[in-house]
């Protein structure tokens, strides 16, 4: 009887120490337990499920909210306004010659000036296309607050919202449209003649007679038909419709990388987002593309005789000089010449439009990952090459240069990098 009652006391003792191990092996084994998550995160399996605005592992960092141009507050607009005027003010830390604002202007061409020698594109006309301007803004945005001391976030153009182009074209932000009593200079706002000086010039040859002023030009949706340069088709801005059928597309991009597929248009989201139509390279614009030509313009002067003018321009990156002829009663806006449409400031709130987008079609589809061509494809196209030419050597030491990384790669994930867009 008593060797009955030990033995089940020692049963008893065991199973309960079992199952009290059993219960510290639970508690162990809870993913969430030494996970605090801050700003209102939720644990999710071990990691933080982050509310709008907060990223990291603990959702310890407060994103910049990318905001609609017409949701700034007039404080907001004057800030960012005068972020910019003091970036133009300011000695570039990367190119001595430079004022910060113009190193802009500057690496865009420095990109398209490498795809006139290499005959591949390097910022455009390619897969990178997206990362490429991801990665420009990313620098701005960070420049702008640091010359500023203010926390400056980039607006966007919505160009299919009314409200969105007039709070862009605003006194407050960008100014308006050029002055038809002036070859269309820009005459008012912050960017207006004699206030902002265009100090980087087109190598494209064919532009370079065609927009030869140190000034800012616009003549909105201004088109030349039945020429076959400048540019011959009707220009206006982007529909809805036509931005829902490219985040439709599930497709990154696709081979031949480039703009020469006249099948991509319906099956590349690069190929529709940038804005190519048909296989023609360029061919007729949409999208992206469309909306450079849209700012700029394209319009005649009167001139007595009508005459062709030759024209030279120099490519420093293959050293080579470049010849076209240029009529001279044509102009073209400043948004225009592809190489320095950076130098209205225009381009970095459209950008931001076109970051918008990628950022949302990479939210719908979670397509955070959906990168193509991983490899195989010409230097700068793959996933993690360097871009050309915020990889050049001389700006590796450059810490605001080289924290986010020069890689398509180190460009997918825009939460990491600072902003979302509201
Ligand atoms: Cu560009």
């Amino acid at each position: 009887m008593k060797k009955l009652n030990l033995l089940t006391l020692i049963i008893g003792s065991c199973m309960f120490l079992l199952l009290e191990s059993c219960n510290k092996d639970e508690e162990i084994y809870d993913p969430c337990a030494n996970v605090t998550c801050q700003n209102g995160g939720d644990c999710n399996d071990g990691s933080c499920d982050c509310p709008e605005g907060f990223s990291g592992v603990n959702c310890e960092v407060a994103l910049k909210v990318r905001k609609n141009a017409k949701d700034l507050t007039i404080q907001e607009m004057q800030d960012y306004v005068n972020a910019i005027l003091i970036l133009k003010a300011t000695p570039s830390p990367y190119i001595s010659t430079l004022s910060y604002y113009d190193t802009f202007v500057r690496w865009h061409q420095m990109a398209v000036e490498k795809s006139f020698c290499t005959g591949y594109g390097v910022a455009h006309m390619n897969p990178a296309f997206l990362a490429w301007h991801r990665k420009l803004l990313v620098l701005y945005e960070n420049a702008l607050s640091e010359v500023s001391g203010q926390d400056i976030a980039l607006p966007y153009w919505d160009w299919t919202d009314q409200e969105s182009t007039d709070a862009t074209f605003s006194e407050n932000l960008m100014g308006g449209n050029g002055d038809a009593n002036d070859e269309f200079a820009l005459n008012d706002g912050p960017f207006r003649k004699n206030n902002w000086q265009v100090n980087v010039f087109t190598i494209k040859p064919n532009y370079v007679g065609l927009n030869p002023h140190p000034w800012l030009v616009r003549n909105f949706a201004a088109t030349l038909l039945g020429s076959n340069n400048y540019p011959g088709y009707p220009v206006n801005l982007p529909t809805t419709a036509q931005i829902d059928d490219c985040l439709n597309i599930a497709t990154y991009d696709m081979s031949p990388w480039d703009c020469s597929n006249a099948d991509e248009p319906n099956t590349s989201f690069r190929f529709c987002l940038e804005g190519f139509t048909d296989g023609n390279c360029p061919g007729q614009q949409a999208m992206h593309n469309i909306v450079h030509d849209w700012v700029a313009g394209f319009f005649e002067i009167p001139v007595s005789d009508i005459e062709l003018i030759p024209t030279e321009t120099y490519n420093s990156y293959c050293n080579e000089f470049m010849n076209d002829t240029v009529p001279n009663n044509v102009r073209v806006g400043s948004m225009e010449p592809l190489d320095v449409s950076p130098n209205d400031p225009t381009f970095f709130m459209h950008h931001c439009n076109v970051d918008k987008l990628y950022a949302n079609w990479q939210e719908i589809g979670d397509n955070f990952n959906n990168y193509s061509p991983v490899s195989g494809a010409p230097e700068g196209y793959n996933l993690n090459d360097q871009m050309y030419p915020y990889s050049l050597p001389e700006w590796q030491t450059i810490p605001q240069m080289t924290v986010d990384g020069n890689t398509p790669a180190s460009m997918l994930d825009f939460k990491a990098l600072g902003y979302y867009y509201q």
